[in-house]
């Protein structure tokens, strides 16, 4: 940061409360008011805490020229934390070089007011130093959100210029690409009416963290090189409870959202996916000696295009094994429970439901052999319709457990999903009582090892 910068920036908020009265009085920047988006129709259970209105503005000015903009939004956060909102002003670009520890936040709004741009720089060697590393599957964030009671929202874009790590990663599979949004032990929050676009890689990391709304958010990006934009997924949650996610369209190229270990009561509800691998549990059991658990998930009403999955549950087998380089696993234990996916409408996508517990393990024989020490329990699977693609055709679904001591309570009703030819038919495995449900063929593993990928 130059030192002219941090002047500028230091008489800007010397005069910061003076300015924002003044320019409020002008009406020249007024914060985008709270948008509020009601949690409906499904609630994760507790009451999101209050939020009280904020009483300073704190206006962040964009340097203008494409140079790091991350000290001046650093200072505008300090000057408005406890109680203000900090505004990013329409029409302004910002550019964040600096990896920016969020996690002091307090009853604070950041508003990315209309058509602007948050943008993060293209250095990868500097975010792949810098970014925060959070253990779980390497994850790293170029930010990361946390504290308490803190909103975002204003109809702004980030933009985590993707084409560069894209490119790089195509080249070494081992660098780590930061994620584009990270809330990391965040406390009460809304994150609402934001535009997300060419992530690195995930697009939203949410862990350690509680009481958190996403409602609004509009995901986006791809690769124009010959090198995919690889693991996009919209939302993974992570060691967090009482989490919705909401009123969003995602337009991706793995997981429209993942719940992770340690995702507890959290809702999903009136999502567009298109291009995704489906609304995921896990994978889970990747890491022997940790305990997982996803309990009570409810996903209502999704809309699901072009996509290899629905509805989808993946849990590595008791032996482990090695999928690539970077993604080994299996051996770990815990408990998904509680799992409801209500109303999916389905277009071109693989597999309408998928169920695995051998993920990882090629060899069926294998798996069966060493079970999962993940139980998979209290799953209910209802109103799905619409059409699969002709890949696995004729089947429409996977269910395919490790022993039906460790895979129970799995109901699926109502499902009027046919393949482009008119089938039904589900590849099924060590589920007690399956047949019953849904119309299962035997083969048990026929197309079930020919998708493993990354997650
Ligand atoms: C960019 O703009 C800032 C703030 O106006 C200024 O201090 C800085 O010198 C400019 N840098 C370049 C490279 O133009
Ligand atoms: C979450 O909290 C745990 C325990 O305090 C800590 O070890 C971990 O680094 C934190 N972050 C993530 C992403 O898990
Ligand atoms: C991180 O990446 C390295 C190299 O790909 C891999 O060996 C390691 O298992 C990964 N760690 C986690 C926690 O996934
Ligand atoms: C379902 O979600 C879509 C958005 O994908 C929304 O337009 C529609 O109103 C929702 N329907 C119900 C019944 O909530
Ligand atoms: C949906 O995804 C497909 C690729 O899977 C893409 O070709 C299409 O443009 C996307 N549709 C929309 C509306 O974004
Ligand atoms: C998940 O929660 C359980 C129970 O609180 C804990 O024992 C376990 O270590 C947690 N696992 C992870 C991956 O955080
Ligand atoms: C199961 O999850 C639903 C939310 O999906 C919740 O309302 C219900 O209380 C949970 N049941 C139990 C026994 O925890
Ligand atoms: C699915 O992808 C095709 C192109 O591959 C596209 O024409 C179609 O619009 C997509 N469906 C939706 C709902 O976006
Ligand atoms: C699969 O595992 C079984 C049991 O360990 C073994 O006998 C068999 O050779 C394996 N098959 C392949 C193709 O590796
Ligand atoms: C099995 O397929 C037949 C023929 O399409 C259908 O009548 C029946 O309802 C299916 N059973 C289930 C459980 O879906
Ligand atoms: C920690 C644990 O419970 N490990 C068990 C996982 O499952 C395999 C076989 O299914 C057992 O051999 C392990 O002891």
């Amino acid at each position: 940061m130059r030192i002219s910068n941090l002047l500028a920036c230091g008489l800007l908020q010397a005069t910061a409360a003076l300015a924002s009265t003044r320019e409020a009085r002008d009406k020249k920047v007024i914060p985008s008011k709270r948008p509020h988006h009601p949690i409906a129709p499904h609630h994760p259970g507790s009451p999101l805490p209050a939020s009280p209105e904020r009483t300073k503005t704190c206006i962040v000015q964009s340097n203008g020229n494409g140079t790091d903009d991350s000290a001046n939004i650093l200072k505008a956060i300090k000057d408005c934390n406890n109680g203000g909102h900090v505004v990013f002003p329409k029409d302004q670009k910002f550019t964040i070089g600096t990896a920016l520890d969020l996690t002091f936040l307090k009853h604070i709004d950041l508003v990315k007011d209309i058509q602007g741009t948050i943008q993060f720089t293209k250095d990868t060697d500097y975010w792949q130093k810098n970014a925060f590393y959070h253990t779980f599957q390497n994850a790293t964030t170029f930010f990361q959100l946390g504290g308490n009671d803190v909103n975002v929202y204003g109809g702004g874009t980030l933009d985590g210029n993707g084409q560069v790590w894209y490119d790089l990663y195509a080249k070494d599979i081992y660098i780590l690409r930061p994620i584009l949004f990270g809330a990391i032990g965040l406390h009460g929050g809304r994150i609402e009416d934001l535009n997300f676009r060419y992530s690195p890689q995930w697009y939203t990391l949410v862990a350690n963290s509680t009481d958190v709304v996403f409602s609004n958010i509009d995901i986006k990006g791809g690769s124009v090189s010959k090198n995919p934009a690889k693991n996009t997924d919209g939302w993974d949650t992570y060691r967090s409870n009482n989490i919705v996610i909401q009123n969003s369209r995602i337009d991706n190229g793995d997981d429209c959202v993942s719940f992770k270990p340690n995702s507890t009561n959290i809702v999903v509800q009136n999502l567009w996916c298109n291009g995704s691998h489906g609304i995921s549990v896990g994978s889970l059991g990747q890491y022997v000696g940790e305990v997982d658990y996803v309990q009570n998930i409810y996903v209502y009403n999704i809309s699901m295009s072009n996509a290899s999955d629905g509805a989808r549950i993946k849990v590595w087998p008791g032996a482990q094994s090695a999928l690539s380089g970077d993604l080994q696993g299996g051996g770990g234990s815990g408990a998904v429970s509680n799992v409801t996916y209500d109303t999916m409408v389905l277009a071109n996508v693989d597999y309408a439901i998928e169920i695995t517990q051998c993920y990882g393990q090629k060899n069926i024989t294998l798996c069966n052999q060493f079970p999962s020490n993940l139980t998979i329990s209290d799953i209910t699977i209802k109103s799905f319709t619409g059409k699969t693609s002709s890949k696995y055709e004729p089947l429409i679904g996977y269910l395919v457990c490790s022993s039906p001591t460790v895979c129970k309570d799995i109901r699926i009703e109502d499902i009027n999903v046919r393949s482009p030819k008119g089938s039904n038919l589900y590849a099924c495995g060590s589920i007690d009582g399956i047949g019953k449900q849904v119309n299962c063929t035997s083969g048990g593993s026929k197309g079930g090892n020919s998708k493993m990928r990354l997650v």
